[in-house]
């Protein structure tokens, strides 16, 4: 299965060095020259196995937590505030469907199919981020899951606008912008709620208290515990590490939450001179673990509902089938 067939330990070059030994030599250099001189891959060049292997597990990933994550928000549409705030959240759910479809088509670039890729996912083999694991409870989550998950998601995906993969960058760059509004309607929302009854501030408080610990697992395991990690700097397709990223999303967030008036819920939070960095305290990776191996509170929620979602669009699939045979069987027609 794709997202898990590959891992390429990586606490050592030696592994590294293990990949390329697999490759044609001339074929590697050429390849790993084009990787030192920060230039791009494209579908038709030469690449060696393992790199197209951690690029579909990396996007089909990356795409399956994009359709995953219309879920959680999806559920709101039907119940929020104001017409405008609805025509928001229809836009941003819309988006994300996108986002998939964007993700899908760079995946496929590599030379797998959509259809099994969906598969995978709709087995629970395929992984997906853990932050869509977790209920939606009240209205003040549609703005957290904005500011909070949506400001993860860029902080991870604005370097990845450099992967070293063509079509995974140039998605990323269109997705980059699209998340950037989603993350400033959520704390626009926020804002407003924030003006409101002292219910409305509490509501706030009590989803942010949620969300926080599970938007910091998010950027993925300690790097020390991040199996894929080294592989992927080396290869130009991650461009940041995983504890990297954290740190500059809580340094970028805390003076929000600050404009916000909301407490971020942990008591190790403070800036810490000598770093230039917050400090902050220990993330539950056995609940994170929990959840990425298919345990967490909605997991099996989120499943049902997608297989539900996918069978139920079949009527879709087969008529915009029907609909290109036609046209192609009157294009041959008029061709003879
Ligand atoms: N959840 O060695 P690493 C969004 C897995 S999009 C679940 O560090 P890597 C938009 C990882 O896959 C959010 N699993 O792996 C939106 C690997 O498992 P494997 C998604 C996780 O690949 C907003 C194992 O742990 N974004 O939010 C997670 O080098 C609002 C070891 O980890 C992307 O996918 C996790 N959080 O680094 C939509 C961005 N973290 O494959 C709707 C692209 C790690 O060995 C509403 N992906 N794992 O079985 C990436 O940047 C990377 O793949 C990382 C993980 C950073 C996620």
């Amino acid at each position: 299965m794709y997202t898990q067939s590959f891992s390429v330990p990586d606490d050592t070059g030696q592994k590294i060095k293990a990949v390329a030994a697999i490759e044609p030599p001339e074929l590697m250099a050429k390849f790993d020259a084009r990787i030192d001189a920060d230039g791009r891959i494209e579908p038709q060049d030469w690449m060696p196995e393992a790199y197209r292997k951690t690029l579909v597990r990396q996007i089909s990933q990356h795409a399956h937590s994009e359709i995953v994550g219309m879920l959680p928000e999806g559920n709101w549409i039907s119940r929020a505030p104001s017409l405008k705030r609805k025509a928001i959240l229809i836009a941003k759910v819309q988006d994300e469907g996108g986002h998939g479809q964007y993700l899908y088509s760079a995946a496929e670039t590599l030379g797998v199919s959509r259809a099994d890729l969906l598969d995978a996912l709709h087995s629970g083999k395929a992984k997906y981020s853990s932050i869509f694991n977790y209920p939606t409870l009240n209205w003040a989550d549609v703005g957290t899951i904005g500011w909070l998950v949506d400001g993860a998601a860029i902080m991870n995906q604005v370097p990845l606008c450099r992967c070293s993969y063509g079509p995974y960058s140039r998605a990323m760059i269109r997705v980059c912008k699209e998340e950037s509004f989603h993350q400033r309607q959520g704390y626009e929302a926020l804002l407003v709620m924030m003006r409101g009854t002292d219910e409305q501030k509490a509501m706030v408080q009590d989803s942010v208290n949620r969300w926080w610990w599970k938007c910091l697992a998010m950027f993925g395991p300690p790097d020390a515990d991040s199996p894929h990690s080294a592989q992927g700097m080396r290869w130009g397709i991650k461009r940041v590490s995983n504890d990297d990223l954290r740190q500059k999303f809580i340094d970028a967030t805390v003076p929000q939450a600050k404009v916000l008036g909301i407490t971020l819920p942990d008591p190790d939070l403070k800036w810490n001179e000598e770093r230039g960095h917050y400090d902050y305290g220990q993330i539950d990776w056995d609940e994170f673990w929990t959840t990425v191996n298919g345990n967490g509170p909605c997991n099996k929620e989120r499943l049902s509902t997608r297989v539900k979602a996918h069978n139920d669009g079949q009527w879709v699939r087969d008529a915009a089938l029907a609909h290109a045979r036609k046209q192609q069987q009157r294009a041959m027609k008029e061709a003879a």
